[in-house]
């Protein structure tokens, strides 16, 4: 058997599943490639009754939440609605996104080891296909667990978060049918899981002159309490009109690489230009796709970090291509792994699909640093992450200075927090919930591929709209100053 029928019959395998399991309600999510193939083995399952039949009945209580185990727990709550929306592509127009509660990623859960989670899958009556999903971080039988929700439904699974880490929750299509789908098409998210013991102190190689002339190592440490990031990196492959295309997955040619949810979402924008002097053309990226305030949540965003500072970067690797994850002018000090060190002092490393890791760096030197899947097709259709360390930019220093009145005090707001996101915010979607050992982000910017609700939820919740907030502090900068002429004519 050649290779490409092994691939065939593998999809009629799954689609032979799904169908037995759901009836007919798979056959939309099918391509016509996959379902050409065997629909007499279809019907066969179907005259046996389907696969359901197998299952042994004592797997009907799996993930049941009233387990004597989970008494003296604490017990987190995690709700999600499995929805088809359209939302924005780069370079124009729509596509046929499925999310998790309205978001690309769905909301990132966060427990700590020893806490039992509580999961809530509900399908709108609406929603045009069932949902299902799978929690890497739960150790429970797949099936039934995992299994599709009907439209007009909804299921709620438990399970203990034994195990300290990142891990993938996905959708698991209708019973793996249409699961690549519903997973390259939005519907996937993390769970971090704290260790019980806490985050481990970080130790940074460093080298200095000592008094008797000697070039020594000199090891810095930095306690475990970090400033926290979160990238979810996955492909997208879209047909013009927006919709899935399976053959371009299956050949692996990738429309574009997704940073949570976005390609090239976290690149710099007009409004840098704007505080650099004004000049729109002297960009500081060579790439600005999400380039507009009209955009709202979709503008692309810079991460900003102070110098000094541990950071710790929550990685996830939902796609189907490898990522080799480096960031361009550091070293990674540390990739840790569930609780396990896996290296120090090393320049990438390398996540396979549905892989994870926690990243800690500390920037040393105020600049720009790129954080890349250094695989030259995926840093050029979106895997490119620009932090910026410290105040290092004097064009912005200066005009952010100039434009600072009493009633938006710009520059003194990053100096005051020795970066840039004092003024502008870091952009929410890439910041996970706060643990216990969360340092604070001075502000945070209402941005993520989401709906507009999931963007309004964010302002409510403190987030700077910097499309309202830039033209408000423009406004008032330029009627502080039309006020100072106005009086130096007065006085003149
Ligand atoms: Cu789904």
């Amino acid at each position: 058997m050649n290779k490409r029928m092994n691939l065939m019959f593998t999809i009629a395998a799954i689609a032979v599943m799904g169908g037995a399991l759901f009836g007919s309600s798979f056959t939309s999510q099918m391509t016509g490639l996959a379902l050409g193939a065997d629909s007499s083995a279809l019907q066969k399952i179907h005259d046996m009754g389907g696969l359901e039949l197998v299952m042994p009945a004592a797997f009907a209580e799996a993930g049941n939440c009233d387990s004597d185990e989970y008494a003296d727990r604490n017990v987190v709550e995690f709700p999600l609605v499995g929805v088809s929306i359209d939302l924005p592509r780069l370079g124009g127009g729509e596509f046929s996104a499925m999310t998790f509660s309205y978001q690309i990623p769905g909301p990132t859960l966060r427990v700590t080891q020893g806490d039992v989670v509580q999961m809530t899958l509900s399908v709108p009556s609406d929603e045009s296909t069932p949902h299902g999903n799978d929690m890497h971080a739960s150790q429970v039988t797949a099936v039934p667990t995992f299994g599709a929700v009907q439209p007009g439904t909804e299921k709620t699974y438990c399970y203990i978060a034994e195990v300290p880490g990142v891990y993938k929750y996905h959708c698991s299509g209708v019973n793996v049918a249409a699961m690549d789908q519903h997973v390259l098409q939005g519907m996937y998210g993390i769970a971090i899981v704290d260790p019980i013991d806490g985050y481990s102190k970080l130790a940074v190689e460093k080298t200095q002159v000592n008094d008797s002339g000697d070039v020594t190592r000199d090891r810095q440490f930095h306690s475990g309490d970090a400033l926290e990031w979160q990238l979810q990196y996955n492909q997208m492959y879209l047909t013009d009109a927006g919709t899935y295309d399976a053959t371009k997955m299956f050949a692996h040619d990738t429309s574009y690489t997704a940073v949570n949810g976005q390609p090239f979402g976290y690149v710099p924008n007009e409004i840098h230009n704007l505080l650099n002097n004004g000049d729109m053309n002297k960009n500081i990226f060579v790439a600005q796709p999400w380039n507009s305030m009209d955009l709202h949540q979709y503008q692309s965003q810079l991460l900003f970090t102070p110098t000094g500072v541990h950071n710790r970067i929550f990685v996830e690797n939902h796609g189907n291509e490898p990522v080799y994850f480096h960031i361009v002018g550091e070293i990674l000090d540390r990739v840790t792994q569930g609780s396990r060190v896996q290296s120090a002092g090393t320049e990438t490393w390398l996540l396979g699909g549905s892989q994870n890791m926690i990243v800690d760096v500390v920037y040393d030197e105020p600049g720009i640093y790129v954080a890349v899947n250094h695989d030259y097709a995926a840093i050029y259709t979106g895997a490119a992450t620009i932090f910026v360390a410290g105040l290092p930019l004097p064009n912005i220093n200066e005009t952010a200075a100039a434009i600072s009145t009493e009633k938006y005090d710009v520059i003194g707001g990053a100096v005051g927090a020795l970066a840039y996101s004092g003024a502008l915010g870091n952009p929410y979607d890439a910041i996970p919930p706060y643990g216990e050992q969360s340092i604070m982000h001075p502000a945070k910017n209402v941005h993520c591929m989401c709906a507009d609700g999931v963007a309004e939820a964010q302002a409510a919740e403190g987030a700077v709209e910097l499309w309202v907030a830039i033209p408000a502090i423009l406004e008032e900068s330029a009627r502080v100053a039309a006020e100072a002429a106005a009086a130096a004519e007065a006085e003149g």
